[in-house]
Formats: structure tokens, sequence, C-alpha cells
């Protein structure tokens, strides 16, 4: 084990100090560290995806000709393959980038079924990149050997070179782990009150993290079914398109889309094709609690956004921004009767259940029965 600290400070001994990246729950204590010493020891940027920030550690290096880190969960090395072979690959512009990439789906590890082929092949991607790379253990003589290896290839080289993180790598003692309470609603308090209203034939979509997680336990607990909902586990980001196909072949039904603000903001394009596309159907939930919670609650950029104006400027057709249960309950009461695409913005606190599990039944069976379920009329 490594603490932050020890670990920035070899970091910061070989002149890394400029980092970005999508959080990931196997550094949950390194990324706290990172945002609160941004702009005093290091800087980070939180992007929209892992994609942007090899090209945010490309404009680095040109401006710098200092080498950044990008850090993300393996799941987001996909998302960085074209900017990796396209853009720093020796063939191409040669740029050297730092990865730090969290191993999910280790073998032999239990992890979600979303994780295990990432998890699986992860390391044959990288030498099929041609990016040699150092999986870390806990001993820091050992890890700073590796930053040093790390540096070395990459000026040498002018190519990226990858540091895989284990769970349990990075961690931190006597961290305050106190969550700021702004608003009324809480995510769960928020679904709820969604899901009971939508209580006809809808269909239900349902992003990445925790809010699938809740909405499967919310169907637990009132003894219902599962038929309505897709739980999206993995592919962050990509719900609000699931949901917009299905509306657009379904026009006789309502499609509803469950979005975190982080999700949301990694494949915030989606938004102008659903405005293009416009399915009257459509409703766009977004639970902004402008984190990336289901990683440890770090910052997402959403406080500068106005995702309201964002939805109508992209041809929504109504969009509301709510603060409250009385927001949230109003809104419901004409939700249905609003031509869509619309969009809701409902801001919740960070917060959930210590305790939330996730989807017990095998998710093909789940995908079977949400498949009947479209079809039922
Ligand atoms: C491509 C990709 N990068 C990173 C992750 C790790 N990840 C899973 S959930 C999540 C946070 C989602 O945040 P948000 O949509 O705001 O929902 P919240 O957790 O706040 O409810 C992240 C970063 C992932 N699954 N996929």
């Amino acid at each position: 084990m490594i603490s932050s600290t020890e670990l920035f400070n070899l970091f910061q001994k070989y002149d890394f100090t400029f980092f970005t990246g999508i959080p990931d729950s196997t550094f949950a204590d390194w990324m706290r560290f990172l945002t609160e010493n941004t702009g005093k020891l290091l800087t980070n940027i939180i992007p929209c995806n892992e994609c942007e920030s090899i090209a945010i550690c490309a404009g680095y290096y040109l401006i710098t000709r200092k080498i950044g880190v990008v850090y993300m969960q393996n799941s987001g090395l996909g998302k960085t393959i074209n900017p990796l072979t396209s853009l720093c690959d020796p063939e191409v512009y040669s740029i050297p980038v730092l990865l730090m990439i969290g191993w999910r789906g280790e073998p032999g590890k239990i992890d979600a079924p979303q994780h295990k082929k990432m998890g699986r092949i992860m390391n044959l991607l990288l030498n099929d990149l041609k990016i040699p790379y150092s999986i870390l253990n806990s001993d820091i003589d050992e890890i700073e050997k590796e930053i040093i290896k790390a540096k070395d290839y990459m000026e040498k080289n002018r190519a990226p070179y990858a540091l895989i993180i284990k769970k349990g790598i990075i961690k931190d003692n006597n961290i305050d782990k106190k969550i700021p309470l702004i608003y009324e609603l809480t995510r769960e308090n928020a679904l709820k009150l969604i899901v009971n209203y939508f209580n006809q034939d809808e269909i239900i979509i349902s992003t990445t993290g925790k809010i699938t997680r809740e909405l499967y336990e919310y169907r637990e607990e009132l003894k219902e079914i599962h038929k309505k909902d897709f739980y999206m586990v993995g592919s962050m980001g990509c719900a609000a398109s699931i949901g917009l196909s299905i509306a657009l072949q379904k026009k006789d039904r309502k499609v509803i889309i469950l979005d975190g603000d982080g999700a949301f903001i990694m494949q915030m394009g989606t938004l102008a094709t659903i405005g293009h596309e416009s399915p009257t159907n459509l409703i766009h939930i977004v639970f902004d609690n402008e984190s990336h919670e289901s990683t440890g609650g770090q910052p997402t950029v959403s406080k500068s956004i106005d995702i309201k104006e964002l939805a109508l400027n992209c041809n929504y057709k109504y969009a509301a921004l709510i603060m409250s249960k009385k927001d949230l309950k109003n809104e419901l009461k004409c939700v249905k009767e609003r031509e869509g695409p619309l969009m809701l913005i409902v801001k919740v606190n960070q917060g959930s259940k210590k305790d939330l599990g996730r989807p017990k039944i095998s998710l093909i069976e789940l995908k079977n029965s949400f498949m009947n379920y479209l079809n039922e009329k």
C-alpha cells in the first residue's frame, strides 16, 4: 500500500505534475488527493471522457515539452485507442503520455460482468498497441523504479507508457468523507418518485453505476419484475443513445432515460442527435449531483454547464431544472402530456445506501425479459 502523498512525491520528483482523466474507484483516494491539491501542487483536469484526456496531455506536451499523466479505469482504455493510435503513436506525432490504468476485472478476482472482458484483454490490447506497461505493487521503492523506467522509455521513444494499478494499492488513512448536503433531494428519493409515477407501459433505460443499482433495488423492494428496465451496467454515457433508438421505433410508448451528470457529459453530443431526431415520446432525466459518485464522488464539470439551455438549444421541446421535491412533483404532473424530447435536470445530493447491491439476475436474462416487454403491445 502507498499513500497518495507518497505517490505524488514520486511523480513530482520525476516532473509529473499534470494530471487529467476520468475517475475509477480503484484509486478513489488518489483522485481525492488530486482534487484537493489542484492549483496548488499540481494541475488536475477532469474532462468529459478519456479520449479527451489523451488530447489534453498531447496539448500540454506540445506547449511545455513535459509529459502529462492520464488516469482512467480500464473501461476508458477503449475510448483512448483512437488518439493513442492516431495522435500519440510514434508512426504519427510521437507524443509521450503516461497512462495510469485502474485494473477492473482482474482475472481471478470477483468483479461485475461488464469488467470481465476488458480485465482479461487489457494487457493484450496494450501489447498490440506497442505500449509497454508495469503492474505496480505496493512497495514504494519498486514503484519508484517503475516510474523511472516509464520516464526513460517515454523520453527515449517519445511514446506512451502505462502503469497498471490494482485495487487497494493506493490508500489514505483518516480521510474526512463528509458529503456536502446542498440540495433537498437525494438521488434515491428522486428516483423513487419518478419510478412510482411511470407506472404504465413506459420503458426505462438507466445509466452506469449507482443509478442502475438503485433502480434495480427499488424494483426488488417493490417486488416488481424488472422487465420495464434496461439496466445499462457498462458503456458509460450510452444510455441516452439506447433510449433514442427505442423511442424512434416505439412511438406509442414513453421512453425514460435515467442519466447521471458524469455519464451525460461523457457523451454530451448525444443531445444533438436526440434533438435532431426529435422523438416526441422521449423523456431524458439527468440526476445531477455534480459528481461521479459511483467512483468516489469526484467532481464533474456540470456546475459550469446550463444543461437546460443546452437541451433547448439542441432542439429538445421542453426542459426544466428541478431543485426540490415540490418542483419534481409539479413537473411530473404534466410530463406525460408534454411533447418531447424533453429534459428534466434533477439536482440531487451525493450519497447512497452503504449496502447498495448490484443486479443479481443474469444480464442476458434481464435483456431477454426487457425485449419481450418491448413487444408486449
Ligand atoms: C468509459 C468509462 N469510464 C469510467 C468509468 C467508471 N465509472 C463508472 S460510474 C462512473 C461515474 C458516473 O457518474 P454519474 O453519471 O454522474 O453518476 P453518479 O455515479 O454520480 O450517480 C464512472 C466514472 C466507466 N464505467 N466507463
